[in-house]
């Protein structure tokens, strides 16, 4: 009877939790923090980004505080800077590749045209993606939110060991 009920209540909770984290990442409500400003930021992080590594590989946050990310992509592939939670991170893969999938079945059929086959558009405000030998910047306000981490979601890289966490201290 027990186990019965173990998978669909999972179920459920995975797809709130990623319709929560999802819908609030576009409308800037997100419980996990907020695009900041410039005038309030309290500190200044570089990280360095390669093939396939973040560093550091964690960062201290207080809560509240604002932080100015310097991006460095140091590698020779594009790599991304997302800040989430891990189960958001995951179905922000699962949609990449889902894209993807999609975006190869296109040009399979001639409907799009090579050029624009597995480009990714990205314009959620908590993700940032560098191009090699690119530099970006993000600034973003914390909150108290526990869990979080900075992840590159381009196909792989996360289960590579792309990931770094947030300590919240
Ligand atoms: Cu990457």
């Amino acid at each position: 009877m027990k186990a019965k009920l173990v998978t669909p209540v999972i179920a459920a909770v995975t797809l709130l939790f990623a319709a929560t984290t999802m819908g609030s990442a576009g409308n800037g409500k997100a419980d996990i923090g907020h695009p900041g400003v410039a005038s309030e930021v309290t500190r200044t992080v570089d990280v360095e980004m390669g093939d396939i590594f973040f560093k550091p590989k964690s960062i201290d946050v207080k809560p509240g505080e604002t932080l100015r990310f310097i991006l460095r992509n140091e590698g020779s592939l594009l790599h991304e800077f997302n800040i989430d939670q891990a189960a958001a991170h995951a179905a922000h893969q699962a949609a990449y590749a889902a894209r993807q999938k999609e975006k190869a079945s296109l040009f399979q059929s001639g409907t799009r045209a090579p050029t624009s086959a597995g480009k990714m558009t990205n314009d959620a405000p908590n993700s940032v993606l560098i191009e090699p030998g690119a530099t970006k910047e993000l600034i973003w306000t914390f909150n108290t939110s526990t869990g979080l981490q900075f992840a590159c979601n381009r196909p792989g890289h996360y289960q590579f060991g792309m990931v770094g966490q947030f300590d919240l201290k």
